[in-house]
């Protein structure tokens, strides 16, 4: 069986939600009210414009299209300050082994993450160059849960969405992995992540032969 993998960023290959956290959290406290980490969850790969409106709604802030636009300005420079001081110490524990895995037998990777900014974090992680494809937040008209960055990401492999496995760490993620046909794994809590097609929690626990299981139509 041919097939490809599509991977997430932030959540998968490196945690820059705690990055997207302290800006949105300094962000709330110009508005005047807390955010919380428990309430971050609620962003986890969602785009930038719909995480300023969850953002809002939790501290009732009502602002103009020109204020947001501003918020939103403001809110990336604040996360880039963060962004460019990564390097690739903050790769998430397995992903280069699961890369060196997927080089080995050929299997060819793109990355479909929500992120504008997802080419600048691969490039300061050392990664860029490794992906075959890259699908961001500039490439899409739709966010997820629409699959539309998971199917661009087929067309960029030259496969199939069905011959596509997705690594997600967000709810909206695999819905949009589900939606698209393509076999989901969630990383992180199964409960959370119930609808993924498999579960690990962290890209350590991928069985060593899971690739070239599938490759021989076992999975
Ligand atoms: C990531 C994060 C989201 C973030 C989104 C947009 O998605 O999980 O919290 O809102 O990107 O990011 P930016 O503001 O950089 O465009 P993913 O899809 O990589 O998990
Ligand atoms: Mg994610």
């Amino acid at each position: 069986n041919k097939i490809g993998v599509i991977f997430d960023l932030d959540g998968v290959i490196v945690d820059t939600a705690k990055y997207h956290f302290l800006a949105w959290k300094d962000l709330a406290g110009q508005l005047g009210f807390e955010f919380c980490e428990a309430q971050n969850e609620l962003l986890k790969g969602v785009s930038r414009v719909r995480s300023l409106e969850i953002l809002l709604g939790i501290g009732k802030v009502e602002l103009t299209e020109a204020q947001k636009q501003e918020y939103l300005i403001s809110k990336n420079e604040h996360y880039l300050e963060y962004i460019h001081k990564m390097g690739p110490e903050e790769i998430l524990p397995g992903a280069i082994e699961l890369l060196d895995k997927l080089d080995e037998l050929g299997i060819k990777y793109v990355l479909g993450s929500a992120s504008k900014n997802a080419p600048l974090i691969l490039k300061q992680v050392n990664l860029l160059s490794r992906f075959s494809g890259i699908v961001d937040g500039n490439s899409v008209s739709t966010a997820k849960p629409d699959p539309e960055v998971f199917l661009i990401g087929a067309q960029k492999l030259n496969l199939k969405p069905e011959q596509c496995v997705v690594f997600e760490d967000a709810i909206a993620g695999v819905e949009a992995a589900n939606r698209a046909a393509m076999l989901s794994i969630g990383i992180g809590d199964k409960i959370t992540l119930k609808e993924a097609d498999f579960n690990f929690n962290n890209l350590t626990e991928i069985p060593e032969n899971f690739f070239s299981e599938m490759v021989l139509g076992k999975i």
